[in-house]
């Protein structure tokens, strides 16, 4: 992860040149922190072996911006900041699983405000086939019944014994690539008071 600047505007374009290549993404920062931006995609950026993908995948390994003053919208395309191609504008902690584009190409557009940082983000991209949503995985202590991840795909999802599950038992793969919901999470019973209890302080 790296520190963010403040004041700043970035944008990173991710493109599936062809079946077997993703493009280095492209990056305009202004007007400042350009070089901390930078490293922030490469530190998490994986090259795409081999594949028929057509669409890019993202998933974020770390996520933390300041709460409701930076942001970081993700969008279909190449036209960076186009309302109708917005798929995400994500701030604070919570971040989806997965996000995937319709088109090969995906745009990253951060903006901070003028003051306070947080620790940034770390994405990873690849190519995956088109009408797809990913991979979301499995849950930790979780088991997963369904192996398809394409348009109208249903994954459902339940917890080893003595263990309980917070969210979506099933989630569909839509028509604009993005899983109906996180996947769940599993967590021991004793821990679920706790749970709550963190989730309502930290709110
Ligand atoms: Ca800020």
């Amino acid at each position: 992860p790296f520190q963010y600047d403040s004041n700043a505007q970035c944008v990173w374009v991710i493109t599936a040149i062809n079946t077997n290549k993703v493009s280095s993404p492209s990056k305009i920062c202004s007007p400042r922190g350009a070089t901390t931006m930078t490293d922030g995609l490469s530190l998490g950026q994986r090259w795409v072996q081999l594949g028929a993908g057509e669409v890019i995948q993202i998933n974020f390994e770390e996520f933390d911006l300041e709460i409701g003053y930076d942001t970081l919208t993700i969008g279909d395309g190449g036209e960076v900041g186009d309302p109708k191609t917005v798929l995400q504008v994500l701030t604070g902690s919570f971040v989806p699983d997965l996000i995937v584009s319709m088109s090969n190409q995906m745009w990253l557009h951060l903006q901070t405000d003028e003051s306070v940082g947080s620790i940034g983000f770390k994405v990873n991209y690849k190519e995956i086939e088109k009408e797809s949503c990913g991979d979301p995985g499995t849950p930790l202590y979780g088991i997963r019944e369904g192996d398809g991840f394409s348009n109208r795909d249903v994954l459902r999802f339940e917890c080893q014994f003595g263990f309980e599950l917070i969210g979506e038992k099933s989630i569909i793969c839509q028509e604009n690539n993005q899983w109906s919901a996180n996947i769940p999470i599993c967590i021991c019973m004793y821990q679920i008071f706790y749970y709550y209890y963190f989730s309502y302080i930290t709110l």
